[in-house]
């Protein structure tokens, strides 16, 4: 394979997928040296087969908004790689959506699924809807809109969709609730589902609390451990909120948290009433993170400041791709920060990477260390197919044991001979060389 000649080729063929084409890069540099001692992948194309989803859907998505106008918004769903398992990947509703980021994100689902050891191929979906200040009919209405021309492409062995950036619980209640209306089959088509009606326990916690054991077992390897240790983390969100919670579980101060709208420093840490008004926050569909400040007089407010402008021992971006840029890794390297765990999907940029790994700090990809959440959604579908559900006990063990084997694969494909664990190239290795083999032996399809 030549990294750059299939670049250069995907560049033109398209070239306004920025966002496509840099998580394209990022693990074929990466695998670069293990496809080239595998002649078997270059004989049957594999790399060219793997960079173009299997197909997409792009749909129309037409609703009345509580003034009795008519909205239109594009709705997508992208079925990338099916080689291991059903398309399996979240709908993301933010007005940034395109082509471009659900081509990425389905991109990377391949490989997280891999890494999760679950049977799970990838894909991604979602729209350009902007749930930002809508009532929660017109969120109803938008959901069963979407369905409405999503459901014929999915199923629980075809293709089953979740939640992501704009899609929570309610989403995917409304999502469900049409689904089955259309079907006319109750079953776990969708991920991320209510408890008393096919929700697993732990789900909703799942992609934080994955992120924190994550964290732990990066820490334990270099004899450190989370407790007593400065963390910042982007985003007010789901997966913020959980990270925040387990990091405070074990002991760790979470000393900031962010929005669009700026950060909230937080020097006393967080504590049950902070954690729980994160989510009311999140739920208030405002996308402001100021109203924390007010409301805890401990708490100081930095319009338009970034998390990564707080000295903190380990990052944490729970946000949105590319939301730590090469700037933000010197102020944080210059502060002493010396772990970055990605949770959000690409959330820094190359240069951040580059950055990272120059100072020899740890860091680790998205999808190693988010696979948490998908890989408790593999359960729920689990769950749904035997008609049973675990406690949360179970689902916490079965959570932090493939944790753990995922830190062992990026471990395991990652340390390079100077014993610096390159988690990166440990994690794309390791989920490629799975989706690869499964490829190779299902033959040209
Ligand atoms: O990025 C992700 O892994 C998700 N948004 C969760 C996907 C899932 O199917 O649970």
């Amino acid at each position: 394979m030549d990294t750059s000649e299939i670049m250069t080729r995907l560049r033109v063929k398209y070239a306004n997928e920025k966002e496509y084409l840099q998580a394209v890069q990022e693990v074929l540099e990466t695998i670069e040296d293990v496809y080239n001692r595998h002649p078997e992948f270059e004989e049957a194309r594999i790399i060219e087969r793997l960079v173009e989803p299997d197909r997409i859907f792009t749909f129309k998505v037409t609703w009345v908004d509580d003034n009795g106008d008519i909205q239109t918004n594009t709705g997508y769903r992208v079925q990338f790689n099916s080689a291991i398992g059903p398309y399996k990947g979240g709908l993301r509703f933010h007005p940034s959506v395109n082509l471009s980021i659900l081509k990425f994100l389905g991109f990377e689902q391949i490989f997280k699924n891999a890494l999760t050891t679950l049977p799970m191929g990838g894909g991604k979906g979602g729209s350009d809807f902007n749930p930002k200040g809508k009532s929660d009919a017109e969120i109803m209405r938008f959901c069963q809109a979407f369905m409405l021309e999503l459901w014929r492409n999915i199923g629980p062995d075809t293709d089953v969709p979740a939640g992501d950036v704009g899609v929570g619980g309610r989403e995917i209640g409304y999502l469900f609730g049409m689904y089955k209306k259309l079907a006319r089959e109750h079953t776990g088509v969708l991920t991320g589902k209510g408890m008393t009606w096919g929700g697993s326990l732990i789900r909703p916690e799942a992609t934080g609390f994955g992120a924190v054991y994550f964290v732990q077992h990066m820490l334990h390897l270099q004899g450190k451990d989370i407790k007593g240790r400065n963390v910042a983390i982007s985003g007010f969100g789901n997966v913020a909120w959980g990270a925040a919670t387990k990091a405070t579980q074990l002991g760790a101060h979470v000393i900031a948290i962010s929005g669009p709208d700026g950060v909230i420093y937080n020097p006393e840490g967080m504590n049950d009433e902070k954690l729980a008004y994160m989510l009311e926050l999140r739920s208030s569909n405002n996308d402001v993170v100021a109203p924390f400040a007010e409301k805890f007089p401990d708490a100081v407010f930095y319009p338009g400041k970034k998390a990564w402008s707080i000295k903190c021992d380990i990052a944490m971006p729970c946000a949105y791709q590319n939301e730590l840029t090469g700037e933000d890794a010197a102020e944080l390297l210059a502060n002493g920060t010396w772990c970055c765990a990605e949770v959000s999907n690409m959330g820094c940029t190359p240069e951040a990477i580059a950055a990272f790994q120059k100072a020899r700090i740890l860091f680790a990809p998205g999808k190693a260390v988010n696979a948490g959440g998908v890989a408790t959604s593999g359960l729920e579908m689990t769950q749904n197919a035997m008609h049973i559900s675990w406690s949360a006990e179970e689902v916490d063990r079965k959570l932090h044991e493939i944790m753990s084997n995922i830190h062992k694969s990026c471990v395991q494909y990652g340390t390079q001979p100077d014993g610096y664990v390159n988690y990166l190239k440990g994690a794309n290795v390791a989920g490629f060389m799975k989706v690869a083999t499964a490829m190779l032996e299902q033959g040209v399809i």
